[in-house]
């Protein structure tokens, strides 16, 4: 059978600053958070080179054509354009920028970028992070930058990427490794995803103030959440991480509102977040005018006393080519949470922002590339299913462009269409993946 896509479907690949640049310490970039977590002990990776993009951008963009991907996903680091997250602008890293979005541009390949991936400016998670209104008015000011130095050549925008990674799987675990109580730390996950949010807001005011001819939207890791038995508890416990990783997301990226339940029973348990009438219009005003979705595979919860106050823990399987990523290979639940979305919030567009899978340290010409064909074949088959039954599913970013800094992972996993040498000179070669997707973008579809 062909699975064929209609004219309109984009093809990509996704790529985040942190996990390719490199260059960190080079032409006036200021300090992340991260780059803090990287001085640990116990994390062995080095970012201060990565892939090395920062310098061979140019060799990098002409794999992306040979690949004849028709659109790119990459993030923009806020602390090179704003080494202190505000004050003084950076012109170097306004340029590194320009040059190659107009490497981009030039060889045809339609951009879209991502202006937060993880990378809060060092100075103000030491202030609070999101929950500071200095880090929320900051980035309103680092994003009207960034549209009006970039806004003619790049029509496509995400604000954040996975404000539930952001901080309920980095903030709320780095607290509590330093030993700090859930009781105390989630409230806080919930007030600086509030402040996220407004920033993310006032980003898109600015955004439609210029005028600028394009779309912006924000982006999601959203997935079906089951519970691991028929017990009662552990039904509650997917309940309750459903709520809050998809529910409250969702509502307010696209309808721009808390969702009433949950938020009741987040005031009552943590007596958070604090929100402000002002601040509820502001939301209510500037909605996504497309929503990104990331997706690696369903979750499976049981009821623990862990993890105030979801009260969950995630189940896991040992890596195989049926648990990718520590996620189970389930092209169905994309499929699933992707008609949720239609159904349960008008029908908004969606580009598949991110979709792949590692299957741990893999050689060039290994068998796990061929497993990466067949994940991505089965997720596209998916899509394409969800478009047929009425899903506005627009565009394909396949996770990622080339090997890359899976962040605390460090570099033993491989989720590129590129293969970098790391050991090596960090040569890129293309994988047998990349040269089918290729195949795929150029017939439109495929034979399933
Ligand atoms: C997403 C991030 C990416 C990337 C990907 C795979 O959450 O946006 O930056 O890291 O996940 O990561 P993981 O191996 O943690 O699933």
């Amino acid at each position: 059978m062909k699975i064929e896509f209609p004219d309109n479907f984009k093809f990509g690949a996704a790529t985040a600053a942190y996990q390719i640049e490199g260059a960190t310490r080079e032409d006036g970039r200021g300090e992340i958070h991260f780059d803090q977590l990287f001085k640990m002990p116990v994390i062995k990776s080095d970012p201060t080179i990565a892939c090395d993009h920062y310098h061979r951008y140019k060799e990098d963009v002409g794999l992306i054509s040979e690949l004849g991907l028709q659109t790119y996903r990459f993030s923009i680091s806020w602390t090179r354009i704003f080494p202190e997250g505000d004050g003084k602008l950076n012109e170097k890293g306004l340029k590194f920028y320009d040059d190659l979005i107009k490497e981009l541009v030039s060889a045809g390949i339609e951009p879209l970028a991502t202006l937060y991936h993880f990378d809060i400016p060092l100075s103000f998670y030491d202030i609070g992070g999101w929950r500071n209104q200095r880090t929320v008015s900051a980035f309103s000011e680092y994003a009207k930058t960034c549209f009006e130095r970039f806004g003619d050549r790049i029509k496509y925008w995400a604000t954040f990427n996975e404000p539930a990674v952001d901080q309920y799987s980095i903030y709320y675990m780095i607290e509590k490794m330093k030993s700090r109580k859930a009781k105390e730390v989630f409230p806080e996950v919930l007030n600086n995803l509030h402040g996220l949010f407004k920033a993310h807001a006032l980003a898109i005011k600015s955004f439609r103030d210029l005028d600028i001819d394009g779309k912006i939207g924000i982006v999601l890791n959203l997935y079906p959440v089951y519970p691991i038995s028929d017990s009662e508890k552990d039904i509650e416990a997917a309940k309750r991480y459903d709520d809050f990783l998809n529910t409250w997301h969702l509502s307010l990226s696209l309808k721009g509102e808390y969702p009433k339940e949950i938020f009741n029973y987040y005031s009552e348990t943590v007596n958070a977040p604090k929100v402000t009438d002002n601040d509820l219009d502001l939301l209510k005003e500037n909605k996504s005018d497309f929503l990104g979705v990331n997706f690696y595979g369903p979750s499976f919860v049981r009821s623990s006393i862990k993890n105030f106050p979801l009260k969950h823990d995630i189940y896991k399987e040992e890596r195989s080519r049926e648990w990718a990523n520590n996620a189970k290979v389930s092209p169905e639940d994309l499929y699933k949470i992707l008609m949720r979305i239609d159904r349960e919030y008008d029908s908004p567009i969606i580009y598949i922002t991110e979709n792949g899978c590692s299957f741990g340290d893999e050689q060039l010409y290994d068998e796990k590339d061929e497993w990466r064909i067949d994940y991505i074949k089965r997720h596209l088959r998916e899509v394409k299913h969800a478009i047929a039954d009425g899903a506005k599913v627009e565009r394909y970013y396949v996770w990622t462009l080339m090997d890359n800094l899976e962040w605390a992972q460090g570099f033993e996993e491989k989720y590129g269409l590129i293969y970098v040498d790391f050991a090596g000179d960090l040569k890129r070669t293309i994988k047998k993946s990349g040269c089918w997707y290729s195949e795929v973008i150029k017939n439109r579809g495929f034979d399933f």
